[in-house]
């Protein structure tokens, strides 16, 4: 016949007696990995056309576009916006996308954040 270990265990007594001590382990609740979408500087790409790109796919108000555009413009990449895989995803194929069909050589990639 077979002994029931964790009945053993149970019968035992411990040295330290029998305070209630309760070890929570708590759960850790993994957030999904969420991506920047980049849009990178080139020398050809118009202005407007960029703006226009930001509004259209990524629904940011014409100022901020300018503003954005500009920091592309001078510092040679900005961050447009962070998203799920997919919607990153999705935004750089449309921007890419739109840009090929425009002849314009505008780039814009995606990233994992830290
Ligand atoms: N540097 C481009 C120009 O002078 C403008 C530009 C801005 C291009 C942002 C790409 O992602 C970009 N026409």
């Amino acid at each position: 016949m077979q002994t029931d270990r964790w009945q053993m265990m149970a019968d035992k007594p411990k040295p330290e007696g029998d305070a209630n001590v309760i070890t929570k382990t708590k759960p850790k609740t993994q957030r999904p990995p969420m991506y920047k979408v980049l849009l990178l500087n080139d020398d050809y790409t118009p202005m407007e056309f960029v703006v226009h790109v930001l509004e259209r796919f990524f629904g940011i108000g014409h100022s901020h576009a300018v503003e954005i555009m500009l920091t592309v413009h001078k510092k040679g990449v900005a961050v447009v916006g962070v998203f799920s895989y997919e919607i990153a995803e999705t935004k750089v194929a449309q921007v890419m996308d739109f840009a090929r069909r425009n002849q314009h050589p505008l780039q814009c990639t995606m990233e994992k954040e830290d």
